[in-house]
């Protein structure tokens, strides 16, 4: 067994920390928390070089930088041999305050540096560290009490770093029951069970996941690494940083100490989030990925400016376009309220909106998520402008598309998106749903008087079934009523054509585009 259960389950705990103007939660059901370590002078010479003559440049450009890409509490060590150690912290402290507002993490191994830092610290900091050695706990601990700071407990004591997880664990519990009898409630220990180099010790990885998990089901406290330590004396050590992140997450570690600044470190931090289910949309980890690649800007639009420029009826298209649906919907609202066009709404800014999103999303300016919130948006608008348009003058009559996944395949990602943005650009959809034989799309057509039929497919074993499909539709009565488009991922133009649909689409807004060329819809 890997993993050893432990004798009880606590309940989880989420700490926080602050600054003069912000709170960071820290917690289990939250998005990690990245503590920035740049600024520490261990391996940077010309940041312990400029420490050294006390110039404090470098610490504010650090800073800066840390938490433009992504740091929400910054780590300050400022231990350089022969330094005034208390002195240049609280320097640094003071300095750091001044361009930047988010919480600080002090780190020192002096209690005399600790506590020059956080005499001049506003808020609530974090203090790495105490460690179970006796003198630690009795020097650090009232110090944290004085300044209603939280604390990090290293599971390190006189004997040194134990190379077991179950020691480490006894330990975590005596700093937090040593904390509580400062008046420090379990909250505000932050564990740290220690990344060892692997390449001294193969098998410190495991001994480190091992204690992050014993300690959270028994303690519930969160927890913290120094994640770099993990890889030293290896190559690519960002690849392993990244991989133990992620197995250290699923065991405990809530707020890693890491470099924001390697893409690798904060894309595996993003991933982490995005697939633990942290990431609402994707929207952390598509900005942060599209502001790194510089593909175009994010369709970050300037909705609250456009209030003062651009008329109502703009504000909608834009709300649509970058996905604001409440925005959109109350816009929306507004301008019907101020007597504009309904038809007017729906043809020259919902649709045209959703047009520009289309594409943004076939140049990968944008992704399925932003495509569905914008899809979304203006679903909501149409809703509310629908049932004022005059009889006869249903914008939403466009033509019929009867639209279904083949028989044999089950995925309905694409379907479903294609359904939206037709609906959304004033189609009838008829949607059969997934694993759909050919007999049914031929009656659901017939049925509905189609002018459309649209087979998704995203297997290469939904092969045969697309050819059939199009085979029956092409030999019976409906061959010159309705056209046929096929789209997913493993069909090629060369082979739907071979089969004799009449289009193929790329995706879900080429599908949309394509519908409207065969029907000659503008
Ligand atoms: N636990 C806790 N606190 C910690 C650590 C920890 N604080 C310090 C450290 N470990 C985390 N911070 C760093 C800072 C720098 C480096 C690693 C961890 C580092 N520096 C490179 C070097 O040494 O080669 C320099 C790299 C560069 O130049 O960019 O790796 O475990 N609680």
């Amino acid at each position: 067994r890997i993993f050893y259960s432990s004798r009880k389950t606590a309940t989880p705990v989420e700490s926080s920390v602050s600054s003069g103007t912000k709170t960071v939660v820290i917690g289990p059901s939250r998005p990690l928390v990245i503590i920035g370590e740049r600024i520490n002078p261990t391996g940077r010479k010309k940041l312990a070089a400029s420490l050294e003559e006390g110039n404090l440049d470098l610490v504010r450009s650090e800073a800066i930088r840390q938490v433009q890409e992504g740091a929400h509490i910054l780590d300050v060590n400022v231990g350089v041999s022969g330094i005034d150690e208390p002195r240049m912290l609280r320097e640094a402290i003071i300095a750091i305050q001044e361009v930047t507002d988010v919480p600080l993490c002090i780190d020192s191994a002096l209690p005399k540096a600790l506590e020059a830092g956080l005499r001049v610290y506003k808020g609530k900091a974090l203090v790495n560290s105490v460690n179970g050695e006796k003198h630690k706990l009795d020097q650090i601990l009232p110090l944290v009490k004085a300044h209603n700071a939280a604390v990090i407990g290293l599971t390190m004591d006189d004997n040194g770093i134990p190379k077991k997880a179950e020691k480490r664990l006894e330990i975590a519990r005596l700093i937090v029951d040593r904390a509580q009898q400062a008046g420090i409630p379990r909250e505000d220990v932050i564990i740290d069970p220690l990344a060892m180099a692997i390449s001294a010790d193969d098998q410190a990885g495991l001994e480190t996941i091992k204690a992050l998990r014993l300690i959270r089901d028994e303690l519930g406290v969160n927890q913290t690494l120094g994640l770099s330590n993990i890889s030293f004396g290896l190559p690519e050590r960002s690849s392993i940083n990244a991989v133990f992140l992620a197995m250290a997450v699923l065991n405990g570690l809530t707020c890693p100490i890491s470099d924001p600044t390697l893409w690798e470190m904060r894309r595996a931090i993003l991933l982490t989030d995005l697939l633990l289910g942290k990431d609402e949309f994707c929207m952390h980890y598509l900005s942060a990925s599209t502001k790194k690649s510089g593909k175009g800007k994010k369709i970050e639009m300037p909705v609250k400016e456009a209030a003062h420029g651009g008329t109502d009826l703009e504000r909608i298209k834009e709300a649509v376009i970058s996905g604001k649906r409440k925005l959109a919907v109350e816009y929306t609202k507004k301008a019907l309220d101020q007597g504009a066009d309904p038809q007017d709404i729906i043809n020259n800014y919902l649709i045209s909106g959703l047009n520009i999103v289309g594409e943004k999303f076939e140049k990968k300016k944008i992704f399925v998520p932003e495509m569905m919130m914008a899809a979304k948006s203006m679903q909501a608008c149409v809703d509310l402008v629908k049932p004022l348009l005059k009889k006869g003058e249903d914008a939403m009559g466009l033509g019929t598309v009867v639209l279904g996944t083949v028989f044999g395949d089950l995925h309905d990602i694409g379907k479903n998106l294609t359904k939206l943005l037709l609906e959304t650009s004033g189609f009838r959809v008829i949607d059969l749903g997934e694993n759909v034989p050919a007999e049914k799309f031929l009656e659901a057509a017939r049925e509905n008087n189609a002018h459309i039929v649209g087979l998704s497919s995203l297997l290469t074993t939904g092969d045969p079934h697309v050819a059939e499909t199009i085979h029956a539709i092409k030999n019976s009565d409906l061959a010159h009523k309705v056209k046929v488009i096929c789209g997913g991922a493993a069909l090629t133009l060369k082979f739907v054509e071979a089969c004799g649909a009449d289009a193929h689409a790329r995706d879900a807004a080429d599908g949309v585009r394509k519908i409207k060329n065969m029907l000659e819809i503008k």
